[in-house]
C-alpha cells in the first residue's frame, strides 16, 4: 500500500479543514449546547463536496476514492463528529447501499439529492428490542397488492427528524436475518412519525430520533435488493460504515492531540510551559502514536476496499481500535487541560462525549471483537 497522498486528496484535504475551520469549528460549542447544529451547514457541506465523496459524478457525486473518504471523515471528525454523522449515515449507510443494490429508478430518484446535501437519508435498523441482535428486528412490512405495509419502530435513528427518507429494514419473512428485507420509505408518508431524543451525552448537535410505522404504505419497487436481502445489504453496509467511524474517530484523536500541543505550550505552570513537563510529553505521544495507528488502520481498510478485496475484519480493526483510541485520547487531552478541560470554552469535553458514543453505535466494540474473533477462528460466537 503507497502511503503517498495524491495531489487531488492533499488538496481536498486543504479545503476541507479550511472550511470547517471557518463554518463549523467556531459554531460547534453553541450548537452542542443547543443540542442542534445550525441545518444551513448541511448544503454548505454539499457544495464542497462531503456528501458526494463515494456517490459518482452521474449521480451527482465527485466520486472520490476511499482514501479521500477517509480524509473527508477525518477532518469532519476533527472538527465536530455530529456533522461527520450527517453525512456519513446520509451519503455513507444510505447512500452506498441505494447506489450498490438499487435500481436504476431509485438512483436517479435519491441520490442526486443525497450527493449534493439537499436531501437527508437515514439508516433505520435498530429497534428499542434489537440492537447489537439486528438480524432479529420486528418492524414488518406485509405485502397488499401492490404495495408493502411497514408497522414497527425504530430508535436512535441518526437523521432521523431531519431526513427526506429512510431506509427501513422490515421483516417480510421467516424468524432471523434471512426474513428480513429493505425498503425506501419517504418521512413524509402517512403513519410515519418521527419524535427527537433529547439528553444524550454528546452528538448533540445532531437529530437522533425514534421513528414509528403505523402501516405506512410504499409501493414494491421501494424494496431495495430482493426480499430477504435486506439484513446482507445491512451489514454490508456498515462494514463501510465502520471505515467511515474509524476515520471521523482518527479526526477526534488528531484534534486532541492538536489541542493539547497548542494548549500544554502556553499554560505556565511552576514557571515553565506545561509541555515541558515529561509527564505532559507522555500523555501527548500516547495521543500521536494512537492518531496514527488509527490512521493506518483504517487507510488500510479504505485501500483494501479500492482493490476490491474483502475489507469486513480490518474495518472491524480499525473501528475498533481508533473508537477506543478516541475515548482514551480525549480523556488524557482533559486530564492534560485540567480544569479548563472540563468546561466547554475548550473543545476536549466535547471531543470525549462525542467519542464515547464511537465505541457502541455501528456495531460495539464487544461486536467487533466478536467478529475478529470469528474471523481468526472460524467459530461463531453468536450461535
Ligand atoms: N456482509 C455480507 N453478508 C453478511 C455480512 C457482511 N458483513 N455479515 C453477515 N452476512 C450474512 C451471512 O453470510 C449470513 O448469510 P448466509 O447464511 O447466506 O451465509 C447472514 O448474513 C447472517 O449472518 P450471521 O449468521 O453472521 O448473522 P447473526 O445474526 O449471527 O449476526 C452480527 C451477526 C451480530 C455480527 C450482526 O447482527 C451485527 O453486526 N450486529 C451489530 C449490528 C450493528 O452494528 N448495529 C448498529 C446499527 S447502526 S447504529
Amino acid at each position: 500500500m503507497d502511503l503517498t497522498l495524491t495531489e487531488d486528496q492533499i488538496g481536498f484535504r486543504k479545503l476541507a479543514r479550511e472550511f470547517l475551520d471557518n463554518e463549523v469549528v467556531p459554531y460547534r460549542a453553541e450548537w452542542d449546547r443547543r443540542e442542534a447544529v445550525d441545518t444551513a451547514i448541511i448544503p454548505k457541506l454539499g457544495e464542497i463536496g462531503f456528501f458526494g465523496l463515494t456517490i459518482p459524478e452521474e449521480y451527482g457525486g465527485i466520486g472520490g476514492d476511499y482514501i479521500t473518504y477517509c480524509i473527508g471523515m477525518e477532518e469532519l471528525g476533527r472538527a465536530d463528529s455530529a456533522v461527520r454523522g450527517i453525512v456519513s449515515v446520509s451519503m455513507g449507510l444510505f447512500g452506498k447501499i441505494v447506489l450498490e443494490h438499487g435500481t436504476e429508478a431509485q438512483k436517479q430518484e435519491w441520490l442526486p439529492g443525497i450527493a449534493t446535501g439537499t436531501k437527508l437519508g437515514c439508516f433505520g435498523l435498530t429497534e428499542p428490542d434489537t440492537g447489537s441482535d439486528a438480524g432479529n428486528l420486528k418492524t414488518r412490512a406485509v405485502r397488499d397488492g401492490d404495495d408493502y405495509l411497514i408497522t414497527g419502530s425504530k430508535i436512535f435513528i441518526t437523521n432521523g427528524t431531519w431526513a427526506d427518507v429512510c431506509l427501513v429494514f422490515a421483516r417480510t419473512g421467516e424468524p432471523g436475518p434471512k426474513g428480513v428485507s429493505a425498503f425506501l420509505v419517504p418521512t413524509d408518508a402517512p403513519g410515519f412519525t418521527r419524535t427527537e431524543i433529547h439528553g444524550k451525552l454528546g452528538l448533540r448537535g445532531q437529530a437522533t430520533a425514534e421513528l414509528g410505522f403505523d402501516n405506512v404504505r410504499v409501493p414494491a419497487d421501494a424494496l431495495v435488493g430482493e426480499e430477504g436481502e435486506g439484513f446482507k445489504l445491512a451489514m454490508k453496509s456498515l462494514d463501510k460504515g465502520r471505515v467511515s467511524v474509524g476515520a471521523g474517530c482518527t479526526g477526534i484523536i488528531q484534534g486532541c492531540l492538536e489541542a493539547v500541543v497548542a494548549y500544554s505550550k502556553e499554560r505556565q505552570q511552576f514557571g515553565r510551559p506545561l509541555a515541558s513537563f515529561q509527564m505532559i510529553q507522555d500523555m501527548i505521544a500516547e495521543i500521536s502514536i494512537d492518531a496514527d495507528a488509527a490512521r493506518l488502520l483504517t487507510w488500510r481498510a479504505a485501500d483494501l476496499i479500492e482493490r476490491g478485496i474483502p475489507f469486513a475484519t480490518e474495518a472491524s480493526k480499525a473501528k475498533y481500535f481508533a473508537s477506543e483510541a478516541a475515548v482514551k485520547a480525549a480523556n488524557l487531552a482533559i486530564q492534560a487541560f485540567g480544569g479548563y478541560g472540563y468546561v466547554d470554552e475548550y473543545p476536549v469535553q466535547k471531543y470525549m462525549r462525542d467519542a464515547r458514543v464511537m465505541t457502541l453505535y455501528e456495531g460495539t466494540s464487544q461486536i467487533q471483537k466478536l467478529l475478529i474473533g470469528r474471523a481468526e477462528t472460524g467459530i461463531s460466537a453468536f450461535l
